[in-house]
């Protein structure tokens, strides 16, 4: 949807919004005359984030939660609903966008070396976490609300070390094509943008803290930045009504596929 004047700005929902691509586009947006609902785990960020999007000029609310634990997303989509004043009733502002981005990946190896809880993060995050968000905030989204899912090319092709992440990321393609379907009679369009490598925390994050793991992905080649898919999602957002990109696959040039590179030798 187009905004159109600075009172009647639509308003977007952003999970993941404390870093990476949701920090990214919760600041492109409101440069592009959204307002901003945020929501992450760590309160300190999302504070840091939403000043940054109200000095842009939009309003910004927060409420820190995990996607993982459905009564703190209903509880969540609620506070920040109220804070904006949309509502569920036809009578009310509605929810113009949803940006479903929280995620991440936890370990890479063989799944026959990998880690209850490893597998249990990425699953109850970036599969039940995405659904429960996405189940939570429809009742506030009409006619011409889009939502944003944040695949990847992981939930296209399967890579060595990839398996559970993978896993988890073609369940974010079949659910994001099951959403377009059950939602098309309520016009409302459901999207999936599928980055490559992009350098944000998320290798950091992967590797557990260990830097020179997470740094070495990004050698030898220009990664995506967050930047790149902030963008993605504005032009997502911003197509006229008529029009619902489904399905975005974006790389490094550097990247042809999960499996195919062209890295320099540092
Ligand atoms: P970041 O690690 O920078 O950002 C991940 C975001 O997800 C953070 O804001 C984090 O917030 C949030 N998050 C993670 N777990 C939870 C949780 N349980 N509850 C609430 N929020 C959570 O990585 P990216 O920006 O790169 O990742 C964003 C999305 O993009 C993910 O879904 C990722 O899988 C996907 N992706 C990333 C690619 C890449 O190469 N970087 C490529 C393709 C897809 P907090 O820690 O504050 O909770
Ligand atoms: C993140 C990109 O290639 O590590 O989804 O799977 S990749």
């Amino acid at each position: 949807m187009k905004p159109t004047s600075n009172s009647h700005k639509p308003w977007v929902l952003i999970s993941g919004a404390t870093s990476g691509f949701g920090e990214a586009t919760a600041l492109t947006l409101s440069r592009s005359g959204w307002n901003v609902l945020l929501s992450g785990r760590r309160q300190t960020q999302l504070e840091h984030v939403a000043e940054a999007c109200k000095a842009h000029g939009a309003e910004a609310h927060i409420f820190a939660w995990d996607v993982r634990d459905r009564e703190a997303t209903d509880h969540g989509v609620t506070q920040l609903m109220d804070a904006a004043g949309l509502g569920t009733d036809s009578s009310e502002a509605k929810l113009h966008a949803l940006v479903n981005n929280a995620g991440l990946a936890v370990g890479k190896g063989p799944f026959d070396e990998g880690l209850d809880d490893d597998w249990s993060r990425m699953l109850d995050t970036n599969v039940k976490g995405l659904l429960f968000l996405a189940r939570a905030c429809v009742p506030y989204m009409n006619v011409g609300s889009r939502m944003v899912n944040m695949g990847s090319i992981a939930g296209k092709q399967v890579y060595t070390g990839g398996n559970v992440y993978c896993a988890s990321k073609h369940a974010v393609d079949a659910l994001s094509q099951a959403m377009r379907i059950d939602l098309v009679d309520r016009g409302i369009g459901v999207s999936q943008i599928c980055p490559g490598a992009a350098e944000t925390e998320f290798s950091m994050v992967r590797f557990k803290g260990d830097a020179q793991a997470a740094e070495a992905v990004y050698h030898g080649y220009d990664p995506l930045v967050a930047q790149d898919i902030a963008d993605a999602v504005e032009f997502v957002l911003s197509r006229p009504g008529h029009v619902c990109i489904n399905d975005l696959v974006i790389m490094p040039m550097a990247q042809a596929s999960a499996h195919h590179w062209n890295k320099q030798p540092s």
